[in-house]
């Protein structure tokens, strides 16, 4: 069964974790409704939602991508790059050690799960301001032993790799070639975001349909031509948290 596991927006959203944004104004109260209707948008597809208990003071606790990675056969306990994350971690590990042996990422080494891209069996692994080449090492070392090959990519510019590139259909990614390079993403198929809407790269593909922010129209055309089946979902608050659409749930078979 497909699984979404989700966190609800923390009341001390607003002072979240802020890296290439300026800090603007975030309506709490709207947020929730907006990551209420991006859970409605999750069951409609088809997904169980599971939810994190809430941990109060973690502001950016609804993230709750950057705290995992779920494989098939495993779960990867990531371990944010920003100190004031780390806490998030153990609430979505007791939910995860339900479905999947865990296993974790240990200092030196960070890892978010924002910067984790899985195509297939590669893992693409963006080297950040959050994620570091240890980090990345580990996740290398643990997730080879699945048979699955963990690629190293910069990114410019941006929080996290997923902020620049995701998957939108078996083997096809969305990209923003500002931020990452596409030459390292030679195997797939890549649909470029219009330039006018940087942060336009964040989908979050779920079986054969796209969760995708309305406020991308320009991008969201090029997808619907492409014949993507794609549902729209207001996240403004969370945008201006960094946040976007992959980053609120986990989604895996269960
Ligand atoms: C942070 O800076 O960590 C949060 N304010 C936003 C995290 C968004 N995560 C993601 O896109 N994977």
């Amino acid at each position: 069964m497909l699984t979404a596991v989700t966190r609800d927006v923390d009341a001390a959203l607003a002072s979240c974790e802020l890296t290439f944004l300026p800090r603007a104004g975030i309506d709490v109260n709207l947020a929730v409704e907006q990551h209420r209707q991006y859970r409605a948008v999750l069951s409609s597809l088809g997904c169980n939602i599971v939810d994190v208990p809430t941990a109060p003071g973690l502001a950016d606790s609804v993230f709750v991508e950057d705290t995992a990675i779920v494989l098939d056969e495993i779960a990867v306990m990531c371990l944010p790059g920003a100190a004031s994350r780390r806490p998030e971690v153990d609430g979505v590990r007791e939910v995860l050690r339900e479905y999947r042996r865990i296993e974790s990422i240990a200092l030196p080494g960070t890892l978010d799960g924002g910067d984790l891209l899985r195509v297939g069996r590669v893992i693409y692994a963006g080297l950040s301001t959050r994620s570091n080449l240890q980090g990345i090492g580990q996740l290398r070392s643990i997730a080879g032993d699945y048979g699955y090959v963990v690629e190293t990519v910069e990114t410019t510019q941006c929080l996290h790799l997923k902020s620049a590139i995701t998957e939108v259909a078996s083997g096809t990614l969305l990209i923003n070639p500002d931020w990452v390079d596409r030459s390292a993403f030679g195997a797939c198929e890549l649909i470029e975001i219009d330039p006018s809407e940087p942060h336009a790269a964040n989908a979050l593909r779920v079986e054969d349909k796209v969760i995708y922010p309305s406020s991308f129209p320009r991008t969201l055309d090029r997808l619907v031509q492409r014949g993507i089946d794609v549902t729209t979902v207001d996240v403004s608050e969370l945008q201006k948290a960094e946040g976007a659409v992959t980053c609120c749930s986990l989604v895996f078979d269960a």
